[in-house]
C-alpha cells in the first residue's frame, strides 16, 4: 500500500467544514485509528483511492452495491433518465414499475410507498403501525438499529454503538417512553412484556438478521414466535428489510426463513445506489396511509426517477443464480477465514448469512448484542488497519456488516484470505 498523503491533507481540510470530517460517523474512522481514505472512482469489486491505492471492497456502500460499483447498466439507467430530468413532485411511470417489481418479491407487500432513505421507512412504519392499531408502545431489539429515528434510537446498533452512545442525546426521555427495548433471540423476554402491555403494543420492529451490531442470526423459530405472538396479540410484526431485503433472497430474509411479517421496510439495494427507501406491506395498514386514510407521510424527491431508475436496473439483474453466486463467493470466504483463524491460533467467531458476515474476536458464539460487546474490539481494530494495509477494505466498525456482490471473483476472495491469513498471524493468540 502506497502513501495516503492525499486522503490526509483532504481529511484535515475536511475537518474544518463538516463535523467529524464526514457525513455518517462510522466513516471517520474513530473506532479503528488513523485517517479515512477518500474514494477517487470506483468499479466492480474495487475502490481506487485519491493517492491512487486500489482496494478491495467489502463495505459495498454499506450495501447497496450488490452488483458492485458502477455497474455499467446502472450507470445508463441513470444517464438515460438524468436527461429527462431529474424530479417531477409529480408522478412518473417508473414508481408504478418499481412498486411491482418489490409487491412481486415481497408476497407480504400488497403495497408500497417509496421514501428517500431507511431511516425514513423505519420512522414512517411505525407511525403507521401506531396509526393503524391506535396503540403507541413499540418493542425494539438490542444492536438493532432501525435508522436515526428518536425513539428507536434506544440500545442501537451502527454507529451509535460504535461511538459507545447506544442512546443518542438530543431525544427527550418521553419521546422514548414508549420504546420497549429486549434482548434479541430471547422468547421470554418478549413474552413478558406483552404480558405486561396488554392491549397498548402497536408493533414488533426488527432487523430479522442484525447487521448492524455485526451479523448474527435468528435462533431457529425464532422469527416463526414473534409472528405468532404478534397476531395474538394484535400487534404488528415489522421486519426493517433495509439490510436484508433482495440480498439473503430475493424476498429477503423473510423469503430465507418464511415468516411474513405485517410491514417491510426495505431501502440500500432497491435504489442501486442511489438514495431511497420503502415501506410495504398488507392493503388494508398501507391504506391508512395519506391520502387514503389518517396517517401523515410525505416528500419531495420521494419515488424520483433516478433513484427509481437505479433500482430497477439492480432489482431486475437479481435472480436465482445471483443468490447462488454470492452463497458460494460467501461460503468460500467463510471457511477459509477459519481455516486461517484456526492455524493463527486467533480465537474467531465467523458468522455469515448469505453474503452479509462479520468476524468477531471472541472464543464464544455471538447471538445478541451481549455477546457482540464481548468481541476484542481493539484486537479487531488492529486487524482492520492490517487489512487496510494489504489493500482489503471491511467495515471500520466491529458493528457493521461486511457484503459480498457479484463482482467479486473467486481470485478476490482468495487475496483476502491471504491477507486475512497475515493480519491474524501478526495479532496474537491471547
Ligand atoms: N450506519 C450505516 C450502516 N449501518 C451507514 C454508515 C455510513 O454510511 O457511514
Amino acid at each position: 500500500m502506497g502513501s495516503r498523503a492525499r486522503s490526509d491533507e483532504l481529511f484535515a481540510e475536511a475537518l474544518r467544514h463538516l463535523p467529524g470530517g464526514v457525513n455518517s460517523p462510522v466513516r471517520a474512522f474513530r473506532a479503528v485509528g488513523g485517517n479515512p481514505f477518500f474514494v477517487e472512482h470506483a468499479s466492480g469489486a474495487r475502490m481506487w483511492d485519491i493517492d491512487g491505492n486500489q482496494y478491495i471492497d467489502y463495505v459495498c456502500t454499506w450495501g447497496p452495491a450488490i452488483h458492485g460499483h458502477a455497474h455499467p447498466r446502472i450507470v445508463r439507467a441513470v444517464q438515460e433518465t438524468a436527461a429527462k430530468g431529474t424530479s417531477f413532485g409529480t408522478p412518473n411511470p417508473l414508481e408504478v414499475t418499481m412498486a411491482k417489481l418489490v409487491c412481486d418479491a415481497f408476497p407480504s407487500i400488497e403495497k408500497v410507498r417509496f421514501c428517500n432513505s431507511g431511516t425514513e421507512a423505519c420512522m414512517s412504519a411505525v407511525r403507521l403501525a401506531r396509526g393503524y392499531t391506535g396503540r403507541d408502545k413499540i418493542i425494539k431489539f438490542e444492536g438493532c438499529y432501525h435508522g436515526h429515528v428518536d425513539s428507536l434510537l434506544v440500545k442501537a446498533g451502527s454507529g451509535a454503538l460504535t461511538f459507545g452512545q447506544p442512546d443518542s442525546a438530543g431525544i427527550p426521555s418521553s419521546f422514548a417512553q414508549h420504546t420497549i427495548v429486549l434482548p434479541f433471540n430471547h422468547e421470554g423476554a418478549v413474552r413478558s412484556a406483552f404480558m405486561a402491555n396488554r392491549g397498548k403494543i402497536a408493533a414488533v420492529i426488527l432487523e430479522p438478521v442484525p447487521g448492524n451490531a455485526g451479523v448474527y442470526l435468528p435462533k431457529p423459530g425464532y422469527l416463526q414466535f414473534l409472528r405468532e405472538i404478534t397476531e395474538r396479540e394484535g400487534a404488528l410484526l415489522i421486519f426493517d428489510e433495509v439490510m436484508t431485503g433482495f440480498r439473503l433472497a430475493r424476498g429477503g430474509a423473510q423469503e430465507l426463513f418464511d415468516v411474513r411479517p405485517d410491514l417491510t421496510c426495505l431501502g440500500k439495494i432497491i435504489g442501486g445506489g442511489l438514495p431511497v427507501g420503502a415501506f410495504g406491506g398488507r392493503r388494508e395498514i398501507m391504506d391508512c396511509l395519506a391520502p387514503e386514510g389518517p396517517v401523515y407521510q410525505a416528500g419531495t424527491l420521494s419515488g424520483n426517477p433516478l433513484a427509481m431508475a437505479a433500482g430497477i436496473a439492480s432489482l431486475e439483474m437479481l435472480d436465482q443464480t445471483t443468490y447462488e453466486r454470492l452463497e458460494q463467493l460467501g461460503s468460500r470466504l467463510e471457511s477459509g477465514f477459519r481455516e486461517a483463524a484456526r492455524r493463527a491460533g486467533v480465537p474467531v467467531q465467523f458468522n455469515r448469512c448469505g453474503s452479509m458476515f462479520c468476524a468477531y474476536f471472541t472464543s464464544e458464539p455471538v447471538r445478541n448484542l451481549d455477546d457482540a460487546m464481548r468481541s476484542d474490539r481493539e484486537r479487531f481494530a488492529r486487524f482492520f488497519r492490517a487489512m487496510l494495509e494489504a489493500g482489503v477494505y471491511i467495515a471500520p466498525s466491529q458493528f457493521e456488516a461486511g457484503f459480498i456482490s457479484t463482482a467479486h471473483t473467486e481470485e478476490d476472495i482468495d487475496l483476502t484470505l491471504a491477507a486475512a491469513a497475515n493480519a491474524l498471524q501478526t495479532l496474537g493468540t491471547t
